[in-house]
């Protein structure tokens, strides 16, 4: 009965409703019917208690996200859970796995809850721009406590079974036999008459303390997650919650929650939930691929990037040989990994028993014949190709045959690094982010000849050490870089047309935007781009506009944060940035140099210059195949360059612009500005004519 997602069996007196919908048990609408059924049926017989219980890897992992914009379908979850609440038999949720948003809220439900030892349970909501709409925001302060929901809710991260039995949120933890002991558990709260306990019925209020910690948490997230609308909501859902009784606290959570569900902000979020796994996808390869184990992994270069990389490896237990040219270069490599991770100890992060257990992971040499059995070696020496050529040649006379050899490049060519080698289908780009031990993002480069177990094991490895990976195919800069050419510019020429650094980098910020264009030339050292630069011949170099006042702070001296100066002046003490009188004067020159009468520029003019500079280029890397998908390149700007997640990366950003408004500001950008600058993309005119999105273009 209640077909195959839902099942209701008896065990005794005690009834199972059992839960089969892989591979998370969402609450599809077939699930949420099922269970409505087997509550009806159990409400009938003569069972004294229900267990709800699930299938396959996974408590409920929370509703169908892919149901969210969709015409509704009863029952809701809302309702569902009004019934179940007010069931006459006692209810138990058994859970394993998972149990996240809407399925810790049908678990919050039930008058009891038993999970196994490694079970997890949240409220993940706030990570999709949304607030647990299904009464988690009314009954787990009621069970908890206030300090206690307002953690879990408004971090959104899942909690394990043991400490969510010490928050009174599980009533017991099983190491084993989940589903007996439930059904056990059950008939021992019958024996025990035990009352049917309802989270809805406890009382909850506010104290002076709640509400002091309510208000800064405001505070805190107003400025901790800039932008986001959610985390707000949340608060306000659980000041109802103790200032109100349940039901007015429910429609007041419901409110929010529509809210929060038709808010642009859930629709980016929820596309990049999808983006991010879509990511780990590549399209055409053999179903029966499979990756090369990797235990060990030798690093060259034991500078600021190849340390940050062996932290990685290192952390996820894989064995790292870190290599430099010489003992004192790797002494102060390890020295900086040392360094690094006592920070982390300092700041609560990270137990000294761990951090002793992953440097002892790490060993170091000046010889690279101590790569001869490493599984892959990942190169990041100097951005320069004949060196990088000079390693890989090298490479290819000492490591074992099958050895991944992947480099760290930003911009240079994987097919002339391979064929420095005998071995080109080994080769592959693996493009860190710095600091590569915080940054999420991994480009994976595909050469022309790299073999489809190559690319398997470097994204599966990406995996493993945490990484989030997308597929890049070769071009100058990959995915990220050539489209950050022309955000670079455009921010440069904005400045050189009459606005200022603050402005740029405030416009930006405030849109959303973790640091500004500029703030971040001045993170990353204005140096380097000046000596990029020198490489090139005028036509390369392009629009003078786009450099002279970059190259003019750099002869000047200032080469961002780390000389104290750029395009800003930074207070030794705290780094803060503060506007310098003298950077508008070097402007004001090159202003006069090139005869540019400076003008007022609006905000939303440098945020549209921007952005749409960055996605013209992405519909031309999408169309080239350079990226697979759409969402592939949303997953590269979130994850690896400060774009806001809940604005859903550059593409989403003009997908849900509408693409036909995109294209029409691009043409007024090309009849207003540098039209060489301003070609729009074949793909997006292309998509305009036909009524196609961005979403559903696939290369053939
Ligand atoms: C909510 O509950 C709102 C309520 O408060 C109120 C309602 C009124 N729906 O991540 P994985 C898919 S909001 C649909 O690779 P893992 C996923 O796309 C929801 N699909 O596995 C993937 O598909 P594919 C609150 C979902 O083992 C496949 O399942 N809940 C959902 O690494 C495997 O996923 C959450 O936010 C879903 N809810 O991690 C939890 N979840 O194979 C979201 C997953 O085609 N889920 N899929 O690419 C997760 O955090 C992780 O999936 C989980 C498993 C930890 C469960």
């Amino acid at each position: 009965m209640m077909g195959t997602v839902v099942t209701y069996e008896r065990h005794g007196s005690v009834g199972v409703i059992r839960i089969n919908n892989p591979p998370v048990n969402a609450l599809s609408h077939a699930v949420r019917y099922g269970i409505m059924e087997a509550l009806a049926t159990a409400s009938t017989d003569d069972s004294l208690a229900v267990v709800l219980s699930c299938d396959g890897r996974t408590f409920i992992a929370g509703a169908d996200i892919t149901e969210f914009g969709k015409p509704p379908q009863a029952p809701s979850l809302p309702d569902l859970l009004l019934t179940l609440d007010n069931h006459p038999k006692l209810t138990i949720a058994a859970i394993h796995g998972t149990a996240l948003g809407g399925g810790f809220e049908v678990a919050l439900t039930c008058n009891y809850r038993i999970a196994l030892a490694t079970g997890k349970v949240g409220l993940p909501e706030v990570k999709l721009g949304l607030l647990p709409g299904a009464g988690g925001t009314q009954r787990t302060p009621r069970l908890a406590g206030l300090p206690a929901a307002v953690d879990l809710i408004t971090s959104g991260n899942p909690i394990s079974a043991q400490r969510a039995m010490t928050l009174q949120l599980v009533d017991k933890v099983v190491e084993d036999s989940l589903e007996d002991s439930a059904i056990a558990y059950g008939v021992e709260l019958v024996e025990q008459s035990a009352p049917q306990r309802q989270a809805s019925a406890l009382a909850l209020s506010l104290s002076a303390e709640d509400k002091y910690l309510i208000e800064s948490m405001k505070a805190k997230l107003l400025k901790k997650t800039r932008g986001e609308h959610a985390p707000q909501r949340i608060l306000d859902c659980l000041i109802a919650a103790a200032e109100s009784p349940f039901e007015s606290g429910l429609k007041r959570e419901r409110e929010e929650f529509m809210k929060c569900l038709a808010d642009p902000q859930s629709a980016a979020l929820r596309h990049m939930f999808f983006a991010e796994r879509a990511a780990a996808k590549i399209e055409k390869l053999p179903k029966d691929t499979q990756p090369l184990a990797i235990t060990s992994v030798g690093i060259i270069g034991a500078g600021t990037m190849g340390g940050g990389i062996a932290m990685c490896f290192a952390q996820a237990g894989i064995a790292v040989t870190l290599v430099d040219m010489t003992d004192e270069a790797v002494k102060l490599g390890l020295e900086k990994i040392a360094k690094n991770y006592a920070i982390s100890e300092k700041k609560g992060r990270l137990t000294r028993a761990h951090i002793d257990l992953t440097m002892a992971n790490i060993t170091t040499s000046s010889n690279f014949d101590d790569l001869a059995n490493v599984d892959m070696v990942i190169e990041a020496v100097f951005e320069n190709l004949e060196v990088k050529k000079e390693v890989f040649a090298k490479l290819d006379g000492i490591c074992k045959p099958g050895a991944v050899l992947a480099s760290n490049t930003s911009y240079q060519s994987i097919d002339e690094i391979a064929a420095a080698t005998m071995r080109p289908e080994s080769v592959l780009g693996m493009h860190f982010f710095s600091p590569a031990n915080v940054m999420k993002l991994l480009e994976v480069v595909k050469g022309a000849a790299s073999s489809d177990a190559v690319i398997a094991t470097a994204m599966a490895v990406g995996k493993k050490i945490g990484k989030v990976s997308v597929l890049s195919g070769m071009c100058y800069g990959f995915i990220g870089n050539r489209m950050l050419k022309h955000y670079g510019r455009e921010a440069a020429l904005c400045l050189i047309e009459g606005s200022t650094p603050a402005q740029i980098d405030s416009a930006m910020e405030s849109w959303g935007m973790a640091m500004g264009p500029l703030a971040v030339s001045d993170l990353a050292g204005l140096d380097i781009g000046y000596k990029a630069r020198e490489q090139l011949t005028a036509e390369q170099k392009g629009d003078p506009a786009s450099y002279m006042v970059a190259d003019r702070l750099v002869e000047a001296g200032r080469l961002g944060q780390k000389s104290g100066a750029g395009y800003y002046q930074y207070d030794p003490e705290t780094r803060e940035r503060q506007e310098d009188s003298a950077v508008m004067s070097i402007v004001t020159a090159a202003r006069q140099e090139l005869g540019i009468t400076p003008r007022e520029l609006k905000d939303a003019e440098i945020v549209n210059r921007l952005t749409l500079a960055l996605a013209n280029e992405g519909a031309k890397l999408l169309q080239e195949g350079i990226a697979q998908r759409a969402s592939d390149i949303d997953v590269v700007y979130c994850y690896g360059y400060g774009f806001p997640r809940f604005k859903g990366g550059p593409m989403h950003t003009i997908e849900s612009m509408g693409l036909d408004i995109a294209v029409a500001q691009i043409n007024e950008f090309h009849g207003r500005l540098n039209p060489e600058h301003w070609q729009v993309a074949p793909l997006l005119a292309e998509l305009v004519d036909n009524g196609g999105q961005l979403a559903d273009y696939h290369r053939e």
